[in-house]
């Protein structure tokens, strides 16, 4: 078993649990009827596996169970982690393009405290280490300390920063960053934004001029926007998703704080009711602990 998915497992595991684990509980020595399906499908909630694949989970349980002549409850184990896995195996998407554009600008945004920072540091190593030319634009001069905590992790990957001031423009930051990327011929800017609340306009105002003036600074450079979410946060992280999108477009996901939660269904709601690919997933603070996320080896860890 690769290092990888040893890793998932290990992180995933009370995800699994509150799963698999709580529904082979539940089934032992009980027959498939109503009252069985109304309690996984609780579970399921609980899980935040999120209404709609929670829904179809159920749905094509009761299906299957009827054309199989399905009557013990151990089978139900079974059918759930086929649907699941329908749910959540997909293509996974690429993360670059042959027809990208160099610089290509990746704008990482979220609500606060999600992991953007921490997760652009990680992203600057790993570029780093496949042998990119990566610079990071320290866009966040909102929060105290924001430069300093990001050029902490610019050291440590060993990659340049372009900052300001606390208190200056993130646009005028981003524009520079833009700018300094083009002329040093970078691979990739990875800019660092401040956490704002979805349902502030102003700050999404904000984010869309990021945008714009990094077009302007390097029109022909390819942009993609990139949602960080906490695999902590439920059922709210969809609706987020569904704010950023509208605002400056989301071109990929990142589920960050897998590791140790139990709320790692949310990854199956992503699944059944986003049209976002995810890109990677968080599975701690340290500097590795990013993994490219593939969804075969999620259905695996979560199953095994
Ligand atoms: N366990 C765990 N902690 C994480 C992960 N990613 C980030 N964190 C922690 O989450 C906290 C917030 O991380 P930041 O990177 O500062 O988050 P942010 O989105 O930049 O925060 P703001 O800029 O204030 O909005 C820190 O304590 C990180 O160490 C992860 O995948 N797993
Ligand atoms: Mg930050």
């Amino acid at each position: 078993m690769s290092g990888t998915l040893d890793k998932l497992k290990l992180s995933l595991s009370r995800t699994k649990d509150s799963i698999l684990g709580r529904i082979t509980r539940v089934v032992k020595r009980r027959r498939i009827d109503d009252d069985l399906l109304e309690e996984i499908e609780q579970i399921l909630i609980e899980a935040d596996v999120g209404v709609k694949a929670t829904t179809r989970l159920i749905d094509r349980i009761r299906e299957t169970a009827k054309e199989r002549n399905l009557s013990e409850g151990a089978d139900v184990v079974t059918l759930l982690k086929d649907e699941i896995a329908t749910i959540l195996i997909k293509e996974d998407g690429q993360l670059f393009s042959d027809e990208d554009i160099k610089p290509v600008v990746w704008i990482i945004t979220g609500v606060n405290g999600v992991g953007k920072t921490t997760t652009i540091g990680k992203l600057a190593t790993q570029f780093a280490g496949e042998g990119k030319k990566v610079i990071i634009g320290a866009c966040d001069t909102f929060r105290a300390a924001a430069i300093d905590q990001i050029a902490i992790w610019a050291e440590r990957s060993g990659v340049d920063i372009i900052r300001s001031q606390e208190g200056a423009d993130p646009a005028a930051v981003a524009f520079d960053a833009a700018s300094a990327a083009k002329a040093r011929e970078a691979d990739i800017l990875l800019l660092d934004t401040a956490g704002r609340l979805h349902t502030k306009s102003n700050l999404m105002e904000e984010l869309k001029k990021v945008r714009r003036v990094v077009q302007k600074a390097a029109p022909e450079a390819t942009i993609y926007s990139k949602l960080i979410i906490d695999g902590n946060t439920g059922q709210n992280a969809l609706a987020q998703t569904s704010v950023f999108m509208e605002a400056i477009g989301c071109d990929g996901l990142i589920i960050t704080k897998l590791d140790g939660t139990a709320k790692g269904g949310v990854v199956i709601a992503v699944a059944e009711e986003l049209g976002v690919q995810v890109d990677f997933i968080g599975l701690g603070e340290g500097i590795d602990d990013l993994q490219r996320f593939d969804s075969r080896e999620f259905a695996e860890a979560l199953f095994t």
